[in-house]
């Protein structure tokens, strides 16, 4: 709008001159101080554009910098949720073996579905139990392998360790002085046991893995409670 007054001002000024030379000079005069005005106005909406416009290039910035850390980090957009502490018991009683007295868990996908399953350790059963995860919040009623008579296995961990993409699990029997390892098939059944000393009275009882020898193998390390002793075997 400045810009486009100024113009209607100079072509009336322009025409007025034309038609009254005798009172130019004194035109001349007036037009000067009246375009000074107006050049005051000019320098003043310009100043408020520039205001206008470095206010849209900050907006601008500003936007184009939240788009591109959210798109980098989207979890800068997630609420902190909190676990409200409403747990529920998923596995229906009825399913579990009574009288087997659990006494350790783990958990992976052993039937390659993309849902978590369970395996426990049935103490007075000596077996472990396969609890297949179904999806719907509820498990199918367990799959067992032995883990031999007396046995009074302990601890349980998951791990595939002969490297065929499937996992395997490990248990320590406690009566018996060595530790299973179950081979997975990736269907939710494993092979019979192998079963590894841990030594006379050694009493196994709890176990961890890692690949402690950087071969890429999972090995098992197993604290033996009756000889005070650790075991580690690498495969
Ligand atoms: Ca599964
Ligand atoms: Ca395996
Ligand atoms: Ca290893």
């Amino acid at each position: 709008m400045c810009y486009t007054n100024i113009d209607f001002f100079q072509q009336h000024r322009f025409i007025y001159l034309q038609q009254n030379p005798i009172k130019s000079l004194q035109v001349i005069k007036n037009n000067f101080v009246v375009y000074r005005r107006l050049l005051q106005r000019r320098i003043c909406c310009d100043i408020k554009s520039s205001y206008k416009a470095a206010f849209g290039f900050g907006l601008f910035t500003a936007i184009v910098k939240i788009v591109v850390v959210v798109a980098v980090d989207p979890t800068m957009l997630k609420t902190n949720k909190r676990c409200q502490l409403g747990f529920k018991t998923l596995i229906d009683d009825a399913v579990f073996q009574h009288n087997s007295r659990p006494c350790s868990l783990a958990d992976g996908d052993f039937n390659h579905d993309n849902l978590l399953d369970i395996v426990v350790i049935n103490f007075d059963t000596n077996t472990i139990g396969i609890f297949l995860n179904n999806g719907n919040e509820l498990f199918a009623p367990q799959i067992t392998n032995t883990t031999g008579d007396q046995s009074s296995s302990m601890s349980v961990v998951v791990g595939d360790f002969n490297n065929d993409g499937y996992l395997d699990i490990s248990v320590t029997n406690y009566d018996l002085h060595n530790i299973d390892i179950f081979l997975g098939y990736g269907n939710g059944n494993f092979t019979k046991q192998s079963s590894y000393s841990t030594g006379l009275h050694s009493n196994p009882y709890a176990i961890a893995l890692n690949d402690f020898n950087k071969d890429v193998y999972l090995d098992i390390g197993v604290a033996n409670s009756g000889t005070n002793t650790i075991d580690i075997f690498l495969d």
